[in-house]
This record gives C-alpha cells, structure tokens and sequence, in this order.
C-alpha cells in the first residue's frame, strides 16, 4: 500500500474495537470532491442519514464541535462529533464521536482523496475504528458502519460527479 494510506489508515485497534474501511471510485477531481467533504459544519450535503446539522463552537478548523441529528428510524437520534484532522494540502479529513445517544463509542473515521493514475479521477479511502457496542459481535458492528459509510460514499460520488464544471 502507498505511504500517503498506511499513513492514515492504520489504526491502533484494542480487542474490544473494531477497524474497517471503504473505498469508493468517483468520475470528479479532487478538487471537486474536496469541496464537498471538506465543510465540516455540512455533513448533510452528502449524508443522507444526517437531518440536520449544526457547530457547536468552533470555526471550521481542527477542534470545531458539531452536533448531528439523524433522520428516524435508525437506533440513534444525534452524535457530538469533533474534527481531528483537516488537512487542504494531502486532502485528509477525520472526525472522532464524542457524545451521542447511539452505540458508536469512540468513533473515529479517516477520510483521504488519491488522484487516479490518469489524473481526472479521485479514490476515496475512509477508514474507522470503533468500540464493538455490549452485545454485539465484530462482524456485526463492521457490518453495521460498512453499510453506513458505503451509503455516504456512493452519495458523495453522485454530488461530486453531477457537479457543473
Ligand atoms: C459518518 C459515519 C457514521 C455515522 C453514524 C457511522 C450515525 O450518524 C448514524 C447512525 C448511528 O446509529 C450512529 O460519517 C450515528 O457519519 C447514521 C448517529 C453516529
């Protein structure tokens, strides 16, 4: 694997924690696809699980709080999130969980932007790590997270791709 994704994407996993990751192709620059997922205090403009959103304090730069409520009928209704890295340069993004009525504790997800070999595409890589909840296994919490984050990738594919260049 190239350094620019070992660098992000290993995680110091305890036994009680699970660690995935997600990669989606998208048809759009980096830059395109940057500007999306670069606004913090703006999750719902790909999330479609996120009803609203909205920063608690903070200006958009490392530490920045926001507060996300979920749409009904998932097992949780909002999640206190913190952006741990933002980076405009290699194009990285991390957020950590740290409060919230759901069964994700200590969340945290890695998000990274590669061009593809011919320059006109991006990879996304997005990796987590997080605790397995009381009464589920491993594969069961992955599965869950997976699910969610393949649904925000493939979202973030079509915004990014539909976008007027
Ligand atoms: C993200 C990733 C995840 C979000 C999860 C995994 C969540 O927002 C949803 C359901 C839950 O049960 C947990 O990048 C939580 O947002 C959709 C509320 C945290």
């Amino acid at each position: 694997i190239p350094d620019s994704v070992a660098r992000h994407h290993i995680h110091p996993v305890s036994p009680n924690q699970c660690c995935s990751a997600v990669i989606q192709h998208i048809n759009a620059p980096i830059s395109d696809v940057w500007s999306v997922i670069r606004r913090f205090d703006n999750p719902q403009a790909y999330k479609h699980f996120v009803k609203s959103c909205h920063v608690i304090n903070g200006d958009g730069n490392v530490g920045t709080l926001r507060e996300v409520h979920v749409i009904s009928g998932l097992p949780a209704a909002r999640s206190t999130e913190r952006l741990e890295i933002l980076d405009d340069e290699q194009h990285v993004i991390s957020f950590s969980v740290v409060d919230g009525d759901h069964r994700l504790a200590n969340y945290r997800s890695v998000t990274t932007l590669h061009p593809t070999p011919a320059g006109d595409g991006t990879v996304v890589v997005e990796s987590y790590v997080v605790d397995i909840p009381p009464g589920n296994t491993k594969e069961e919490a992955c599965v869950f997270v997976d699910t969610i984050v393949k649904c925000n990738l493939q979202s973030l594919a079509q915004i990014s791709e539909n976008k007027l260049r």
